[in-house]
């Protein structure tokens, strides 16, 4: 048996607007060798050659491939799977379940025939439901198919805080759950600058029109595109959650995890925080919410259920 050192390897699903971007901070920052699959001839094969061309500028040594054959992914540590349609301007991302299902389902038995070992991350919306989906499809364990949106959600709040009160975003410590939707839940009762309750900080009115501008944000960025959804910060966070697995950081951070009663909730995917380590979703973190707070998770998660009813 040889004991020579394997590079890792991450398999992005979907090679797209986020697909591409991720491509580009795998290689920024490391991560592995990169495999670019879509369903797109020569799509994935013209980026991984473009990205190949970057390497040498910022003297990176990733390998990139592109295909159009899932087997390609034979192996993946990670996979990250982004593959189906976005948002156009007036769609709600429940808009997109029926189509994206059938995409997701196909890829899920790509993954479990070529990478059964891999750690999943699902970014394609409506979040929840296509995470939940990816599970039951593939039959991983719960603890290997995790969904992105909290990560992006949090960083969303964080970022209109940070401008709100003129300091670093370093500085702001915020958290979201919830489903990926229009009532995700901003949880202000834990959301500090530099440990000082927010609302210590910023008036509870303004506090209420920053929380409605975080649960439209998304929104926000499809109504100036035009074309599609945020790209950029939504494969930041995914690259967050891929790090924190493959270096073992058990990071704490809020992710669509499979519940099984925390939070008074069962056999459901929802954003809430957990510890994320070498073995995948190792904890879900259980935080004590208000009234408030409880009414608003209880209410996302019935509408998370109703989709998985369309399903
Ligand atoms: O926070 C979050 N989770 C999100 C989710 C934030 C922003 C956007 N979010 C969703 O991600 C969005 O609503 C979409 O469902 C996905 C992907 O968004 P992206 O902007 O990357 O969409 P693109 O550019 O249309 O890319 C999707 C690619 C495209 O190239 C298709 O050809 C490909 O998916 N596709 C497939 N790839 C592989 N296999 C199959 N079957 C397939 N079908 C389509």
């Amino acid at each position: 048996m040889s004991n020579s050192i394997r590079r890792r390897k991450i398999a992005l699903i979907g090679a797209g607007q986020i697909g591409g971007t991720l491509a580009l901070l795998c290689g920024q920052r490391n991560l592995g060798d990169v495999v670019l699959f879509d369903v797109v001839e020569g799509m994935p094969q013209g980026k991984a050659l473009d990205l190949s061309h970057l390497a040498p500028v910022f003297g990176l040594d990733f390998k990139i491939t592109g295909t159009n054959n899932i087997a390609d992914i034979a192996g993946a540590d990670v996979c990250i799977v982004t593959s189906g349609l976005p948002r156009k301007p007036g769609m709600s991302r429940d808009d997109l379940v029926k189509t994206n299902a059938d995409i997701v389902k196909k890829v899920a038995a790509g993954i479990k025939e070529h990478a059964p070992g891999a750690f999943v991350i699902v970014i394609t919306n409506p979040l929840d439901a296509m995470v939940y989906l990816m599970q039951k499809e593939t039959g991983f364990p719960t603890s290997h198919v995790v969904g992105m949106a909290g990560v992006l959600d949090t960083a969303r709040y964080q970022a209109f805080l940070a401008e709100e009160l003129n300091v670093s975003v370093s500085s702001v410590s915020a958290f979201v759950l919830g489903g990926h939707g229009d009532d995700m839940v901003p949880v202000r009762s834990y959301t500090t600058c530099n440990g000082i309750p927010v609302g210590n900080l910023i008036k509870s009115d303004r506090l209420d029109a920053i929380e409605k501008r975080v649960r439209g944000a998304g929104g926000e960025v499809v109504a100036l595109l035009k074309t599609g959804s945020a790209f950029y910060s939504p494969a930041a966070s995914a690259i967050q959650m891929a790090e924190s697995y493959l270096f073992d950081q058990r990071r704490v951070l809020a992710a669509a995890a499979s519940l099984k009663g925390e939070y008074g909730l069962k056999d459901l995917y929802i954003g809430v925080p957990v510890i994320i380590g070498k073995g995948g979703v190792e904890k879900v973190v259980e935080i004590e919410l208000n009234e408030n707070e409880k009414k608003a998770l209880n209410e996302s998660a019935g509408r998370v259920r109703e989709l998985l009813a369309i399903l």
